[in-house]
């Protein structure tokens, strides 16, 4: 009797004991409904209330280990001084309850031994977003041929390092084959190539990627929309087009639109908003907004905090996925100090929201930054130099997580 009622509610909870997450998978945290149990060889720690992850490691704790125990994390000081050695930027942020701290990067920086130290360390970067080569030009560069082996090399790093991964991205109006964007197309014949590059895309990682950049700057600064070859051919529905064959391939992405200049009350946001919730209203799939936050020193938007809530109100998450903050080079003394206060004070903002999920440097060294080839005389603007030395923007970004 006694061994029949084990047997049976075993053979309940047995279908899920042994769905297990992999090495590095998520297995628990508030609002988690995966598996809770780790492959074997690794153990569920618990990273902070949100999230715990499978760590290699033994079941059985030594005697010194405390698996399932949230790693102490040592509070940022008021005064903004360095992380203690042993943190870093996603260990913070996670502690603090965030997803990731991460960082954008482009393949030809790998062979970078100085750079991909600092980029693979998990304590620093908790994801990882391919600045190029997922792009559209990199994956579908002529029409139903699919290359993936530049974007797989980072899907791929990140794996090995325990990292997630940000898709980005499926359709911008930058970045196209000209196959695309001279394509004279009807609206069939696009809404087709839509469906097909963004179902492709999305679906060759699959189970790989935490969120997609689905659409990429479909407004103007105005807040009109942007004249592109999708919006000339379909009109505004070649958003939805996009977000329906995204979460048809990959149903547990958290879907996407990404813009800059939607940081501050005015225009541009309010369109973004609209789209959103006119998107909700029809039942079509949007998770998350990205704001870019390509900023200029001293020039943080005062009411970034208020907008991001303003999205999470509306009931999608937001996150911050192209993070840099330039100046005039040579860089002065003064302007560093500047960038160290906005660098802290755009992070505090995404503190303060519950609902912003993470944040993306887009780059983490002037080495590799993408300001100085396009904005002439400017540059300077990741939290480590040239050299790949942290500067004061870093402990700015410690003093807010
Ligand atoms: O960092 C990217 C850079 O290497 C490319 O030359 C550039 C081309 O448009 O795109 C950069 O990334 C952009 C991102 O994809 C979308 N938001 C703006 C980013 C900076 O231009």
């Amino acid at each position: 009797m006694k061994f029949s009622a084990t047997f049976s509610v075993l053979a309940a909870v047995l279908p899920y004991a042994l769905a297990q997450s992999q090495e590095w998978g998520q297995c628990g945290g508030i609002g988690w409904t995966g598996p809770t149990t780790c492959v074997a060889g690794t153990v569920c720690t618990v990273m902070n209330a949100y999230y715990s992850q499978c760590l290699p490691g033994s079941a059985s704790p030594s005697p010194t280990s405390t698996p399932a125990t949230p790693p102490k994390s040592t509070p940022p000081t008021s005064t903004g001084a360095p992380a203690p050695s042993g943190s870093g930027l996603n260990k913070l942020a996670q502690a603090a309850g965030k997803k990731y701290f991460g960082t954008a990067t482009d393949n030809s920086e790998l062979t970078d031994t100085a750079y991909t130290a600092i980029l693979d360390n998990i304590v620093e970067f908790g994801q990882l977003t391919a600045a190029n080569s997922m792009k559209w030009d990199a994956t579908e560069p002529t029409r139903g041929t699919f290359t993936f082996s530049s974007g797989d090399q980072i899907a791929n790093l990140a794996k090995a390092n325990g990292q997630l991964l940000r898709g980005h991205n499926c359709v911008w109006y930058n970045q196209l084959p000209s196959w695309v964007s001279n394509g004279q197309f009807t609206a069939a014949d696009l809404t087709t190539v839509i469906q097909n590059h963004c179902g492709t895309l999305v679906g060759h990682y699959k189970g790989q990627v935490y969120s997609w950049d689905v659409i990429n700057e479909p407004f103007n600064d105005d807040g009109t929309w942007r004249t592109d070859v999708f919006y000339n051919t379909l009109g505004t529905s070649y958003v939805e087009i996009a977000l329906n064959a995204a979460r048809a391939a990959d149903p547990n992405a958290k879907l996407y639109i990404n813009d800059y200049n939607i940081e501050q009350t005015g225009a541009k946001a309010t369109a973004m908003l609209n789209l959103v919730k006119s998107l909700k209203s029809s039942g079509v799939p949007i998770d998350g907004v990205g704001f870019q936050c390509h900023f200029i020193v001293g020039e943080v938007p005062t009411s970034f905090q208020s907008v991001l809530e303003q999205f999470t109100a509306a009931g999608v998450e937001v996150a911050i996925t192209e993070l840099d903050i330039r100046m005039p080079t040579p860089a002065s003394q003064a302007n560093l100090q500047q960038q160290q206060k906005d660098y802290q004070s755009v992070v505090q903002a995404c503190m303060n929201v519950e609902g912003c999920v993470g944040i993306t440097l887009w780059d983490f060294t002037d080495k590799y930054s993408w300001v100085p080839s396009t904005f002439s005389g400017q540059g300077a603007a990741c939290p480590w130099d040239q050299n790949l030395v942290k500067k004061p923007a870093y402990s700015g970004i410690v003093a807010a997580l």
